[in-house]
C-alpha cells in the first residue's frame, strides 16, 4: 500500500518482495498513482495478483478493498503499509501552532489508517502473517519541521505495539521500519530535507544515506518467517543515525 512512483518506499518493498518470490497485490489512491504503478509493473515484468483502489481515509474504502482481495485470493500472509499524509502548512514553523484540523488529519491518515488496515487484513490472515508500517525518527525525538507528523508517527509506533499484542495470539506479527530520509514524492518541497540528508552523511555511523531497496530488504525480513519471533518492534534502517547523541 503506497506506491506513488518509482521513488516510493513501497516500490522498494515491492521489488524486494518480488525478488524473494512473493505474490503481490497493490493498493493505490490517486488515478495518477495507478498509472505510474501499472507502468512500473510492466517495465519490471511483474504480474500482480491484483491492483485495488483504497483510500485509507475512508473505512468503507478499506473494507471494500480487503473484501475484494479476500474474495480473490482467500488468504493473505503480509501487508506493507507505506502511507502518511499531513497538510504541508503544518510541516514548518512551530508545532505549537498546529491546528486541530491539521492534527486530526495527520493522525487519521498516518496512524489510524494502520489500525483500520490491520482490522480488515486480519480477516484474511487465517494462517498468521506479518504487518509492517513505515515510521521516522521524528516519532522519538524532535526533528525540526516534522512537527505534527512526529506526533502522528509516535501514535503509529504505539499502535504497532498495541496491535502486536492483539494479533499475536493469531500468529500475526506487527512491526515498523524507521527509515532514514529518502527523496520521495511525499518528501518533495518539505522544508529542511536537504540539510537533514547532509547531517546524516556526516554523522551516521555508516556516513551515508540509505535507499528504497535497503528499506525494501528490511521490510522483506520483517514480512518473512526469518523474523518469526519479532513483533511490536521498530527497526531502524537509517545507517545507524539513531544511536548518535
Ligand atoms: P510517497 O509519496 O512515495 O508515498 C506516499 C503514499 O501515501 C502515496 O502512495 C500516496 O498515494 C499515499 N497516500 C496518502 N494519503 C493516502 C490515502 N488517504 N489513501 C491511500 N493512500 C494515501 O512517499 P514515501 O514513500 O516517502 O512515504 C511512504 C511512507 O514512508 C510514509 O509513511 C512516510 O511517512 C514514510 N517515511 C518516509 C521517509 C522519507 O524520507 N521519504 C522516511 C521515513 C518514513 P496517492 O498519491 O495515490 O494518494
Ligand atoms: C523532517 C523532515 C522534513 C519535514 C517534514 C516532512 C514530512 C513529510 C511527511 C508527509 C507524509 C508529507 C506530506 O504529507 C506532504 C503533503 O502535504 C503534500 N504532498 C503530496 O500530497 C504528495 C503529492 C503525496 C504523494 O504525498 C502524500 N503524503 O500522499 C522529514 C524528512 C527528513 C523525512 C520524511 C520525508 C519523512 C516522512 O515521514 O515522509
Amino acid at each position: 500500500m503506497g506506491v506513488a512512483n518509482e521513488r516510493s518506499i513501497a516500490w522498494g518493498i515491492a521489488r524486494s518482495l518480488y525478488k524473494a518470490g512473493a505474490s503481490l497485490i497493490f493498493t493505490y489512491r490517486k488515478e495518477r498513482s495507478f498509472q505510474k504503478l501499472s507502468q512500473l509493473l510492466e517495465e519490471e515484468g511483474i504480474e500482480p495478483l491484483m491492483t485495488v483502489s483504497c483510500d485509507i481515509s475512508e473505512d468503507a474504502s478499506i473494507q471494500a478493498a480487503f473484501d475484494a482481495i479476500g474474495a480473490r485470493v482467500g488468504i493473505i500472509h503480509g501487508v506493507a503499509h507505506s502511507i502518511a499524509f499531513a497538510d504541508k502548512d503544518e510541516l514548518k514553523g512551530e508545532y505549537a501552532n498546529t491546528s486541530r484540523e491539521g492534527f486530526l488529519l495527520a493522525q487519521d491518515a498516518s496512524a489510524y489508517s494502520l489500525v483500520a488496515v490491520a482490522r480488515e487484513a486480519r480477516k484474511w490472515m487465517s494462517e498468521g502473517g506479518s504487518i509492517v508500517t513505515q515510521s521516522y525518527i521524528g516519532a522519538e525525538r524532535v526533528v525540526r519541521n516534522y512537527n505534527v507528523m512526529g506526533v502522528a508517527k509516535a501514535s503509529l509506533e504505539a499502535s504497532v505495539r498495541y496491535l502486536a499484542e492483539d494479533l499475536g495470539q493469531f500468529g500475526i506479527r506487527v512491526n515498523a521500519v524507521s527509515a532514514g530520509p529518502i527523496r520521495t514524492l511525499a518528501a518533495k518541497g518539505v522544508s529542511g530535507f536537504n540539510d537533514i540528508m547532509s547531517t546524516i552523511q556526516q554523522k551516521a555511523p555508516l556516513r551515508r544515506n540509505i535507499d528504497q531497496d535497503e528499506v525494501g530488504d528490511a521490510t522483506l525480513f520483517l514480512l518473512s518467517p526469518l523474523s518469526r519471533a519479532v513483533t511490536g518492534e521498530v527497526l531502524h534502517v537509517d545507517a545507524g543515525y539513531h544511536i548518535i547523541g
